[in-house]
This record gives structure tokens, C-alpha cells and sequence, in this order.
């Protein structure tokens, strides 16, 4: 068994046999994942007798089937799924390796972890690729596909949240992603000085708006969706458990005919989901915790977190909404967590612990290694740790206000006979008051 480490979590492997697997997971790797189809040639042990052997060594085991001329868009991203979801180093093989090795590039962990052309050449050089072989494939199949985008963030001070325009370089197609808008609490007053920021750097750059995205239902800020599809005609977009969201909250808000349905958005995506921004891969992950339909955006390099992780000094989002859960949350912190360790993270809000200035921006390995609400934890001090947190957490103080508009997709509510729209207050509905 010829194991060839391409990256620490990933290696990859010739033909193994049932006798072997044993020795993978002595060796640390969680995840065998095959790439080939049954039936190649007769010394081939098939994917039931690698399955069976998996699982008697206490490894998973994943069979994605291609080809060298089969490798479609839909093997890739379960191949990358595969990789995010194991909880340790993965091993893939087929005959050689070179399937294996090719479906880890197609899959965007090149471009994401900054392999140059040549690193990869070296690399597969040592699988027994030949150099020209490998130069011609990545000329195909790598291209000039650019997976590092623009991230420009737009900073929010009357609630410290982070609105972002991510865009493609080559083709200057970008996203909006948690657009707010204006709200003054004290006198009632709305107004779009956020939003048409987004707008003036959107024509400044001479970008085109592909998407309106919201990572969840802000319970602090009422979404600035509806104005910007408005003003640039883009499709907007949540995660699909928003309906979870809506069905829990029409009933706080005695709204029996709302419909719970998700309409409100013109796509729902759930976990898995894949669409581009230009160029650029994104893929969708479920992120329940702080709410329940949270998502994170992974476009390219950058994972828009929302509120699971804050910047390191800042630990994470808080649990305790209506549909909350700290163990929710940490699983989803451990996902995001498992992407690259140079993968940009996005937070979703910055409080500005001790008065520093606003940031926004760090990667998996600054979390690992500075975020105090990781480091050191496991699941059960984590859980311990955040909900002891959140019981000092007044709810925010747009809570009733900001979910009436932001479960309709953003929009106010319906003006009365008037012309004057009202927003509407429960009481007595939300535990957690701090008198
Ligand atoms: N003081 C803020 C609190 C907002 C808040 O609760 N933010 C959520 C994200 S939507 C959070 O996770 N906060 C964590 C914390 O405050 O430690 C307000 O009233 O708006
Ligand atoms: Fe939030």
C-alpha cells in the first residue's frame, strides 16, 4: 500500500485490499472513500467487500464511481462533501490514485487550499501521472477558474452587523449577502442609507447583482432583500428551514393565515446545494443553531458563517432564540471548522470586544487556535459554556420587531386603511427577560 499524503487531511491510494483497511485506521484515516467502478478487472475485491471491510476496521466509507472521461459536477461535490463531513483524514483510491487525486482538484480543494499548477504536477508526479498528462488535464479541467473572491464588508454600527458584496473577479457577477435595512426603533423611521451603500459600490465596481442572500432571519435588523431585488432585479434566497422559522413565529405572532411556505424568497436551498456567483463554485451548508434554518455560504475560498463563529476574540453566536441549540451550534461550528484551514471565514456580526475597531475576517485556523469558544472545548463544555452565556443575554432589542419582516422575506407589513404601516408586539411571549 502506497499511501501518497496530499494534504493533512487528504491522501491518496492505488487499489487497497479488505486486509488493509485495518491498517488505514491504525494510521489515523476516518474515511475510505473509492472511486472506482465495480467490475474494472477481476483481482478488484467491489465496493461490498470494501464497505464490509470499512466497517469492521470502524471506518466510513464513501463509493463515488467515475471514470477518467465520467467525472461529472455532482461526483465532485459529493467527493468534497465526503471530505468536509469526515471527522479525520480521508484516504481515496481507484487503481492508481489518479481519479482520486483528479476528483479532490474538481472538487475546489485546490483552488481552495492555493495548490499551484506545479505543486499539483509534483503531486501527481508521485502518484505516477505522467508531468505532461497531468498539465493537460489541469489545463482543461482546472482553467482559469477563480475560486478566491472580492469580499468587500460593509460594516452596520446601530447593531454591529457585517453586510458583504462578494464578487467573481473574472466576471464581475457578485452576491449581497445579509443586507440590512435602516431602522430607527425610537422614532419608527426606515431608510435604505445601507443598502444604497451596497448599490454605490456595486456600480462603482460595474458589478452585476446574480443573488440577494440571507444567512437567517435576523432577530436584530429587518433585511434590506426586498429593496435591493427592487432596485437590481436579482433573485433572493435563504435556507430552506426558514419554514421551521416562519411556523414557529406566525404562531407568536397570532398570524394563522401566513403562509409558512417559504414564498417569500425565490429559493429555498437546502444543505448540499450548489450554484455559482460568475465563476465561482458555492456550496450551501446547513448551519442550525443560532437559528433553525441558519446556512453558510462557501464561495470560492470564503465561508460566510452568519452568527455560529465571531471573530476569535469574540467566541460565537448565541443559542437561546426560539429554535436555538448550543449542540446544534457546535456541530455546525465543527462542519464549517472541518473546511480548509486558509478558508476565509465571514462572520456574520462584530461587537467590538473592548472598543477595538469593527473586523470581520478570519480563517479556520485562527478559530482553532484563538477562538476561546473552540479551543480546548469539546462538545459538552461547549454546550455548558453557551448556555450559561446566553442566560445573561437580554434578548435583542429588535427581536419582535425585526422577525415579523424579516419571516416575510424582508418586506414591512401590508400598510392599513391609512397608508401607514404598523409593526406588531406580543407580550408575554419570549422567555428571557432581564429586568
Ligand atoms: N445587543 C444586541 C444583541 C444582539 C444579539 O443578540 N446578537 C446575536 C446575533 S443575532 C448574538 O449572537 N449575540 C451574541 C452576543 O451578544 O454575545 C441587540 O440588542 O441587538
Ligand atoms: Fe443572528
Amino acid at each position: 500500500m502506497k499511501l501518497i499524503p496530499v494534504t493533512e487531511k487528504f491522501s491518496v491510494t492505488g487499489q487497497i485490499q479488505p486486509e488493509d483497511f485495518a491498517e488505514l485506521r491504525r494510521l489515523g484515516f476516518r474515511t475510505v472513500i473509492n472511486n472506482r467502478p465495480d467490475g474494472e478487472e477481476e483481482a478488484q475485491p467491489g465496493s461490498a467487500a470494501e464497505e464490509a471491510a470499512a466497517k469492521a476496521a470502524g471506518l466510513e466509507y464513501v463509493h463515488i464511481p467515475v471514470t477518467s472521461t465520467s467525472m461529472t459536477q455532482e461526483d465532485a461535490r459529493r467527493f468534497g462533501e465526503a471530505i468536509i463531513a469526515s471527522d479525520g483524514p480521508v484516504i481515496a483510491h481507484c487503481r492508481t490514485g489518479a481519479r482520486a487525486f483528479y476528483m479532490w482538484v474538481l472538487a475546489g480543494n485546490a483552488d481552495v487550499e492555493g495548490f499551484s499548477d506545479d505543486r499539483l504536477i509534483t503531486t501527481a508526479t508521485g502518484i505516477g501521472i505522467e508531468p505532461a498528462a497531468a498539465q493537460t488535464w489541469l489545463a482543461a479541467n482546472r482553467g482559469s477558474r477563480s475560486a478566491k473572491p472580492n469580499v468587500r464588508g460593509f460594516y452596520e454600527p446601530r447593531t454591529g452587523s457585517i453586510q458583504y458584496v462578494v464578487s467573481d473577479p473574472a466576471t464581475g457577477k457578485c452576491a449581497i449577502i445579509d443586507p440590512v435595512l435602516d431602522y430607527d426603533e425610537k422614532s419608527g423611521a426606515t431608510k435604505t442609507e445601507q443598502a444604497d451603500k451596497l448599490l454605490a459600490y456595486i456600480a462603482e465596481e460595474k458589478l452585476s447583482v446574480e443573488w440577494i442572500l440571507d444567512t437567517h432571519p435576523h432577530a436584530d435588523h429587518f433585511s434590506a432583500a426586498p429593496y435591493l431585488k427592487d432596485k437590481t432585479g436579482a433573485p433572493t434566497a435563504i435556507g430552506a428551514h426558514v419554514v421551521d422559522v416562519q411556523a414557529l413565529w406566525k404562531d407568536i405572532y397570532h398570524w394563522p393565515d401566513f403562509p409558512a411556505d417559504g414564498r417569500q424568497w425565490d429559493r429555498l436551498f437546502a444543505d448540499g446545494d450548489n450554484f455559482k456567483i460568475g465563476s465561482i463554485d458555492v456550496r450551501v451548508m446547513f448551519s442550525p443553531g443560532h437559528t433553525l434554518a441558519s446556512v453558510t455560504y462557501v464561495i470560492g475560498d470564503a465561508a460566510f458563517v452568519h452568527d455560529t463563529l465571531f471573530m476569535p476574540d469574540s467566541g460565537t453566536g448565541r443559542a437561546d432564540f426560539p429554535g436555538g441549540s448550543a449542540k446544534a451550534l457546535w456541530q455546525s461550528i465543527q462542519a464549517i471548522l472541518s473546511l480548509p484551514d486558509k478558508t476565509r471565514i465571514f462572520t456574520g456580526h462584530d461587537y467590538q470586544p473592548d472598543g477595538r475597531p469593527p473586523r470581520w475576517e478570519s480563517t479556520v485556523a485562527e478559530q482553532k487556535a484563538y477562538n476561546p469558544h473552540i479551543t480546548d472545548q469539546t462538545e459538552e463544555s461547549f454546550v455548558a459554556l453557551r448556555e450559561a452565556r446566553d442566560a445573561t443575554l437580554p434578548m435583542p432589542k429588535l427581536i419582535l420587531h425585526a422577525l415579523q419582516v424579516n419571516i416575510a422575506g424582508g418586506r414591512l407589513p401590508e400598510p392599513e386603511a391609512n397608508g401607514r404601516r404598523y409593526l406588531k408586539i406580543p407580550l408575554n411571549a419570549l422567555e428571557g427577560a432581564v429586568w
